[in-house]
């Protein structure tokens, strides 16, 4: 059965439009990666995991296709799973159907349409689960529906989504959760690990041209939603390993010197200046270690693919 959604647009757009102005007006100008995914933005986004270039998405899947079953053996029965920032909802299929009789399942996304469509269909397909969607951003407090007393909760919050934060950002997203789950609840995270650059650039920069798209549609959005004026044409994609932030930075680079307005605020560009529209964070076992720590989690386990590309890690307060 499916709930309502429980309703927070009206948050969700004042503190994404404060996040655009106050990026826009910092040193270095920045966007909030969460901006990309608008109605298009997601079907993108989409269309980029299943790119040959784009890895973390089929090895993900791997290592959740390897070890659903150990993952559901450390999660342990009546397990209430939360989903922030859901999108598709794909990957969580593999842990719901490996685990025993689980509860509820609790997607979480700033998409309303996605979020409603995959609430039904997952809904549909394990019946005796109880899916209440939350539409909002994952970034923000869940409000979490009413969950039976002795289920546990568990965040899966898979796709290396943590690398979209800053470590400051991620330990206290981190917190966060920490504070939703209680200390009986647990974390599946998906982290994407450092490797070749070589491998990271061609992930960021494929072929198709499709992240490209997906990271110009920023322009076409501020132009729809805050009244923006940029020429979409007159800006290129930028995707670069940042060894020693140890991230991928992705930026939206002006091609000649012009100006444009975002609501109120004037912006003028010299040739090759850029805004950062996304920080994709790759670490070693040091840095998530750091990181949850910092978050008041700890590390129990950590599930790795064939190239040691990737990890699914369990974690518990
Ligand atoms: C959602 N997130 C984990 C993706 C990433 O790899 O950082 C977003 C993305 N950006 C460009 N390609 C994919």
């Amino acid at each position: 059965m499916t709930a309502p959604l429980l309703v927070t647009t009206d948050a969700v757009d004042a503190r994404l439009r404060r996040e655009v102005i106050a990026g826009l007006k910092a040193t270095p100008r920045t966007l909030p990666a969460t901006l990309f995914y608008d109605a298009r933005g997601a079907a993108l986004f989409e269309a980029i995991c299943h790119l040959p270039e784009y890895y973390p998405t089929r090895t993900e899947q791997e290592i959740l296709s390897a070890h659903a079953g150990d993952l559901a053996d450390l999660i342990g029965p009546r397990a209430a799973i939360i989903e922030p920032g859901s999108g598709a909802a794909t990957k969580v299929r593999q842990l719901l159907r490996a685990l025993d009789n689980p509860i509820a399942y609790v997607p979480v996304d700033v998409a309303e349409e996605q979020l409603a469509r995959v609430s039904a269909e997952r809904a549909r397909e394990f019946p005796a689960l109880r899916v209440r969607a939350v539409l909002g951003d994952y970034r923000d407090a869940i409000p979490l529906p009413p969950l039976p007393g002795d289920a546990r909760r568990v965040v899966f919050f898979p796709g290396s989504t943590i690398g979209n934060l800053q470590p400051h950002e991620a330990a206290h997203f981190l917190r966060d959760i920490a504070a939703v789950v209680g200390p009986d609840g647990g974390l599946v995270l998906g982290v994407d690990r450092r490797k070749d650059p070589r491998i990271l650039h061609a992930a960021y920069n494929d072929a198709a041209g499709v992240t490209a798209d997906f990271n110009l549609n920023v322009l076409t959005r501020l132009n729809r939603e805050f009244r923006g004026t940029f020429h979409r044409a007159a800006f290129r994609h930028r995707a670069f390993f940042n060894d020693a932030e140890s991230r991928i930075e992705m930026h939206l680079e002006a091609v000649s010197p012009q100006t444009a307005r975002v609501e109120h605020l004037e912006l003028s560009f010299a040739a090759g200046a850029t805004i950062r529209t996304e920080v994709s964070y790759k670490y070693d076992r040091a840095r998530l270690d750091a990181v949850a720590a910092a978050g008041g989690w700890r590390v129990v386990e950590c599930f790795t693919d064939a190239k040691n590309w990737f990890w699914v890690c369990w974690l518990v307060p």
